[in-house]
């Protein structure tokens, strides 16, 4: 598929997705929006595929939406807010989220708006020193959205998801990883070979139990304890009739290191 805002490219269990519009810090056109979907669902079907690691090129991560795009500065009429947010990030952020693969986010730069809460809706988030995380919608008198106002309260509490949300300022990486927002920060030359390191581990990993634990994770969000032990022990049925659970067992027993195939 011909890609003009993205690039894809999968290498040894790994799809690695780059965001390429750099001269506007990567950010979301409808047509990157839609080429972001297009390789989600193609990561979603592809079993040689077991993770994926997300990033931007330039210095920016993602700067959210395009304004130009829903504000053109000729005057013409943009999309409606409406159908941005309907048929762009939500079907984005709903297929990160169920895509039953581990998903790594190196943030390479600032991350602003929706590319902020992109950013969170991945599993593991590892961020350059320089790069930065703004809630920019307040900015321009919109809300958060893209998941920012469901997953900033869970992440981060109360009061500092509200303050971030309201004041619309820019958090370091180092502050994200203090508020327990991203899983780490490395100094930037060192921020790509760290998160494909950690994203080629991760897929010569037991993938169908990484699935199962991130179906279990986004459940327990919304699920009481009872309901969470019931689904803890039905996930658990599925993990070990896979091929990797035997696998795990028997190379445990032989002292040696297991084979995983993601089965
Ligand atoms: O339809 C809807 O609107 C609903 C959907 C909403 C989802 C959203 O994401 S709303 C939030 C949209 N994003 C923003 O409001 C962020 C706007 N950008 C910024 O605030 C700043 O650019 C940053 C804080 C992200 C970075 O600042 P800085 O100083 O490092 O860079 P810069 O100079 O502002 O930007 C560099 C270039 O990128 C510049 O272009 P130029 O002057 O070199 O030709 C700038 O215009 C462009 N750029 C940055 N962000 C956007 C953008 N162009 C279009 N859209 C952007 N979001």
């Amino acid at each position: 598929m011909n890609r003009e805002h993205l690039r894809y490219e999968v290498k040894d269990g790994v799809g690695r997705i780059t965001l390429a519009r750099p001269a506007v810090l990567n950010s979301l056109n409808t047509a990157m929006a839609r080429e972001l979907q297009g390789v989600l669902d193609e990561a979603a079907q592809s079993a040689e595929t077991r993770a994926l690691l997300v990033t931007g090129e330039g210095r920016g991560f993602c700067a959210g939406q395009d304004l130009a795009e829903v504000v053109p500065p000729d005057g013409s009429k943009g999309p409606e807010l409406r159908d941005v947010i309907e048929h762009n990030y939500n079907p984005i952020v709903r297929k990160l989220v169920a895509l039953e693969k581990p998903i790594v986010c190196a943030v390479n730069g600032v991350a602003a708006g929706a590319g902020a809460n992109l950013a969170l809706a991945c599993d593991v988030v590892l961020a350059a020193s320089n790069a930065s995380f703004v809630q920019a919608f307040v900015n321009i008198g919109l809300v958060p959205d893209s998941g920012g106002t469901y997953f900033l309260p869970r992440l981060l509490g109360l009061p500092r998801a509200k303050a971030l949300m309201m004041l619309g300022e820019k958090l370091s990486a180092e502050q994200a990883l203090a508020f327990g927002m991203i899983y780490a920060v490395h100094e930037p030359e060192r921020l790509l070979p760290e998160a494909e390191a950690l994203a080629a581990r991760l897929a010569s990993m037991p993938t169908l139990a990484l699935g199962l634990i991130k179906r279990a994770t986004n459940a327990s969000l919304a699920s009481g304890l009872d309901a969470q032990l019931d689904r803890e022990r039905d996930l658990q049925v599925l993990a070990g009739g896979s091929h990797d659970y035997a696998e795990g067992v028997k190379a445990f027993q032989e002292k040696r290191k297991p084979r995983f195939v993601g089965r």
